[in-house]
């Protein structure tokens, strides 16, 4: 490594006025965070011969971590480095000129070749590279995993973690919707090449820290719970300051300690005039992802979010209260999703048949009723238990399941799914007035679940 160092240096600086003068250095953004910095080594890694000017001011977590790997990693500062004679700037993590440190002098240089790495959105990026590799994706990082994996370089262990850190922050431990299949596979490569979890626990931000904490106490402080139909809710007001990350983990826990079905925080930034809706729920019957769709935002039956601006919080508080009340009604039943009419066999119906229904109906089972009443399930695993050909011919009550459980129509999607994975059946004959009107299988409360969530 040493060794290696001095013949950069050898090559490419020399000594002007006793600062030293690079043809080629990279830098990121100002209050550098795991990204940023990660990208930064990588970049050193990428171009041989480029010095990485990291910004002086970073991250808290960021600087821990720097108080105690700093030699482990080659990084200068802007005021030990000569801009006059740098021929190539590497941007990594952003795409402005005004998130850079120091940088105006090369701003208007005219022969200065730029390239850049990011993965921010480019609204309004005014750094002019000659050569860019601008995607949406969880972290700059794993663009430029692409090119050290391409090049085969060697990444020591204490790299993979700093990559890691990098990779974990930006996208929230691959929970954030900007991470991408390829940000899961950069994570695998990166724990192949020693990535340690312990070490990266220590630095990243907890999900909950003393900020998060501090809110928690202050809506607790103020907490009240109300009946809304049948269900206990608890839809508490706050005022927050500046940036505040993983509001709904604070939600989260307010829900368990005050030990309501449905608990809302309206978080309000009186600075912005925006308001953060987040809600969770317990209880199938009220599926706060709806309540959260109606007011512009989303989630799924059990935990949902919306931002609202200019509004009165008080109001907000009144608006959650009449959706959760209308919402029993309003949220979504097993009727809405089961198929009718019923592809149906009687209990007679020889075993051939019901193959052939099965096949070209493209369904996995189906009920069998007689005269409107329901005998039993046959479904495709029940074929199995045939031993021989000569069973085909047999009448379909012979292989059928018997537990015969059913729902009515005005259950909900997640009573349907609890009903199957605990019967361990794929689908659910539907009963109204003791006749089969639909059924529903796994797929269709899949396709509920799924489609609820947000995009
Ligand atoms: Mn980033």
């Amino acid at each position: 490594m040493v060794e290696n160092l001095i013949d950069i240096v050898i090559y490419y600086h020399e000594l002007i006025n006793g600062r030293e003068v690079w043809m080629q250095i990279a830098t990121t953004h100002k209050n550098t965070d795991f990204d940023a910095l990660a990208s930064l080594v990588a970049a050193s890694l990428i171009y041989p011969g480029t010095v990485a000017i990291l910004p002086k001011a970073v991250n808290p977590n960021v600087k821990a971590f720097l108080s105690i790997h700093k030699d482990m990693f080659d990084l200068a500062s802007i005021d030990e480095i000569e801009l006059a004679g740098v021929e190539k700037l590497i941007v990594v993590d952003t795409n402005k000129w005004s998130r850079l440190e120091k940088m105006e002098k090369l701003r208007d240089s005219a022969n200065l070749e730029i390239l850049m790495w990011d993965h921010h959105d480019a609204v309004d990026c005014d750094i002019d590279a000659s050569w860019e590799c601008r995607e949406k994706i969880g972290a700059t990082i794993t663009l430029m995993l692409r090119a050290l994996k391409e090049s085969g370089t060697r990444i020591s262990s204490i790299q993979a973690t700093l990559f890691l850190c990098g990779l974990y922050e930006d996208t929230g431990n691959m929970t954030f919707p900007s991470a991408t299949a390829e940000d899961a596979y950069a994570a695998g490569y990166l724990l192949d090449k020693g990535a340690d979890l312990g070490i990266l626990n220590t630095f990243l931000q907890p999900a909950y820290g003393e900020k998060q904490k501090d809110l928690l106490f202050e809506m607790l402080r103020h907490a009240t719970r109300r009946k809304i139909n049948n269900y206990s809710a608890s839809i508490n007001i706050v005022n927050i300051e500046g940036h505040i990350n993983n509001l709904s983990i604070v939600v989260h826990m307010y829900r368990e300690i005050v030990n309501v079905d449905v608990a809302v925080g309206i978080f309000v930034h009186k600075e912005n005039g925006k308001c953060i809706i987040i809600g969770r729920s317990v209880v199938s019957d009220i599926n706060i992802g709806s309540v959260m769709r109606s007011m512009g935002g989303g989630g799924h039956p059990g935990a949902g979010s919306a931002l609202l601006k200019s509004v009165a919080p008080q109001s907000v508080r009144q608006w959650i209260t009449e959706l959760l009340k209308g919402n029993q009604e309003s949220s979504v039943q097993v009727r809405d999703l089961m198929s009718s009419p019923v592809i149906q066999v009687t209990s007679d119906t020889s075993m051939s048949e019901v193959a052939r229904i099965l096949e070209e109906k493209g369904c996995t089972g189906l009920p069998v009723i007689d005269n409107g009443k329901l005998r039993g399930v046959i479904s495709r695993r029940d074929f199995k238990k045939l031993k021989k050909q000569s069973q085909l011919n047999s009448p379909v009550k012979a292989f059928m399941s018997t537990k015969n459980i059913t729902i009515v129509p005005e259950q909900s999607p997640m009573q349907a799914a609890r009903l199957m994975v605990k019967h361990d059946i794929g689908r659910l004959p539907v009963v109204e007035k003791d006749q089969i009107v639909g059924i529903i299988s796994r797929s269709d409360a899949m396709r509920y679940f799924y489609d609820a969530l947000p995009e």
